[in-house]
């Protein structure tokens, strides 16, 4: 299986620590194409950014299309990673947007409204708590297998 997993980068670098748990149990499922998104050294500042914007944009698109699925961490808001959902909903891919409403912050009534609680839905948010991210990811993965 192919994972896309998206997080914020320019949008700010505080959730690296909840990406990188997140990136590993992903890892149990499939391959993550994403993974350098949990990466500690890649700054919001971007000194380590070898490619440029358009070949970032670009290799990042190729890979949002040959995605199984997409698992986001929205809770840091990030226009990258509005951007990826939306074109990922255009392409009828099957996504997880994670957040934690502990950040005090309001999640986007564009992501919240995009989902469903249906299980079968293939837009679902989920509101977790940072100690219960593996679980909520157990659940999500093993529903998706059993289909
Ligand atoms: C490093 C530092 C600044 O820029 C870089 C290299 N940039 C990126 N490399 C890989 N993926 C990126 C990069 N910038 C954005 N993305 C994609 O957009 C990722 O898949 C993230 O999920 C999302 C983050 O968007 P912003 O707007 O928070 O940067």
């Amino acid at each position: 299986m192919h994972i896309y997993f998206c997080g914020s980068i320019r949008g700010g670098r505080q959730d690296v620590p909840i990406y990188q748990t997140i990136v590993k149990k992903l890892q149990t499922y499939g391959k993550v194409l994403t993974e350098h998104v949990s990466h500690a050294d890649l700054s919001e500042k971007g000194e380590d950014a070898v490619l440029g914007d358009k070949a970032i944009h670009d290799r990042d698109m190729e890979w949002l299309t040959i995605a199984d699925v997409i698992v986001a961490e929205v809770t840091q808001p990030s226009l990258g990673v509005g951007y990826e959902l939306g074109r990922a909903v255009a392409m009828n891919k099957r996504i997880l947007c994670l957040f934690r409403p502990s950040s005090g912050r309001v999640l986007s009534a564009m992501i919240r409204g995009a989902g469903c609680q249906s299980p079968s839905s293939l837009f679902q948010v989920q509101d977790y708590v940072e100690g219960d991210i593996e679980g909520v990811l157990e659940n999500y993965f093993g529903q998706l297998t059993n289909n």
